[in-house]
């Protein structure tokens, strides 16, 4: 099966497993972990950070990042293809109790000017705003790209209007990739991120939130009472290591992939709208008569695997689980593919 589901589908190398094996581990809720202790550290200091905090998922990363900015009836602000907004099952306003001010941009990066006319006035009857999130790369939007000047303009918005500005890099080295900026450059235009270990970097699972020392030590807390204190985990931290160490240069690769992918789509008379393929994401898509549904099912039985991103849309994405022969054959799947005729249901 060539899965192209998501960069989340990736098992452990051989390689990855026995740095897991071999970890030295402790109780975490009494920070006796070693490994954990070393890759919080790690993360926090790759981006010029005081400190860091190892989590399950990058859901429960995002969701104590605006636990810790907000307080009850502020209000967030961010893109209407944010997956804070998208996919973390209405989240902020469970746990945080806040609102959110979206706004729309064609392929989910925001620019400065937008985001100072969301800011809210100060009266008793608006919410609050008190924090901006961005999401870098922007999954929904195609994994498109900031420029670090494009954030640094966001940053001073936020500064002018004190505000707390939080980075959703669950794909933020892929970004880096593209950008050619380094995590401390990044590092020193938000107040808080959040680095997923589980999507092209290959690890199983966790994700790391980094930020100032205040912040994690808060982050901590709302992190215990999620239930997210996680005991002897460091066999899961010496993945993310690996990881950082071995899976960050190779991501090249799979934006070559995503390229040929997108390149191949192109000359196909059923697909239209592919978005700007900028690192391991293509999202295109289909002209009817063809629909995800009868297109999925095509590639299934082709041994492809592919989601469905909207009523017409699909997603592909690249990772360290599909080599270019793999890339090879999906092309020549998709250009097998016939739309139903239009009287077929
Ligand atoms: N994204 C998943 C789905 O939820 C859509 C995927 O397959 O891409 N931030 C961003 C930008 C993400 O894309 C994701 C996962 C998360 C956060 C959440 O990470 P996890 O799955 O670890 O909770």
């Amino acid at each position: 099966m060539i899965n192209l589901l998501s960069d989340t589908v990736t098992k452990p190398t051989p390689d990855m497993l026995q740095s897991m094996m071999a970890a030295n581990v402790g109780d975490d809720v009494f920070r006796e972990d070693p490994t954990i202790n070393a890759l919080e550290e790690k993360c926090a200091a790759l981006f010029g950070k005081e400190a860091g905090l190892f989590c399950p998922s990058g859901t429960m990363t995002n969701q104590i990042a605006l636990k810790v900015h907000t307080r009850p009836l502020d209000e967030v602000i961010c893109d209407e293809m944010s997956h804070i907004f998208q996919y973390e099952v209405g989240g902020y306003a469970f746990n945080s109790g806040i609102g959110i001010n979206l706004i729309r941009t064609p392929y989910g990066i925001l620019d400065a000017g937008q985001v100072e006319a969301a800011v809210r006035p100060r009266f008793d009857w608006l919410p609050k705003s008190t924090l901006v999130v961005i999401e870098n790369t922007c999954n929904r939007g195609g994994g498109g790209v900031y420029t670090l000047d494009a954030i640094r303009q966001i940053q001073e918005v936020c500064r002018k209007n004190k505000l707390a500005l939080h980075l959703d890099g669950a794909r933020i080295f892929n970004a880096l990739h593209v950008s050619g900026d380094t995590p401390r450059d990044i590092g020193g235009t938000v107040d808080s991120i959040s680095i997923c270990l589980s999507k092209g970097l290959g690890a199983p699972v966790g994700s790391v939130l980094i930020g100032d020392q205040d912040f994690i030590a808060e982050a901590r807390r709302v992190r215990k009472v999620m239930g997210g204190g996680m005991r002897q985990a460091g066999y899961l931290a010496a993945a993310g290591i690996y990881a950082l160490d071995h899976h960050v240069e190779r991501l090249k690769e799979d934006h070559t992939h995503a390229r040929q992918l997108a390149a191949a789509l192109d000359a196909l008379p059923f697909v239209s709208n592919i978005r700007p393929v900028q690192t391991n994401i293509v999202i295109f898509d289909l002209l009817p008569p063809a629909t995800p549904a009868h297109f999925l099912e095509f590639l299934e039985h082709n041994q492809v695997k592919a989601s469905a991103f909207g009523p017409q849309t699909i997603r592909l994405v690249t990772h360290l689980d599909v080599d270019s022969e793999m890339i090879g054959k999906a092309i020549e799947v998709f250009g097998r593919y016939s739309p139903p005729s239009k009287s077929q249901p």
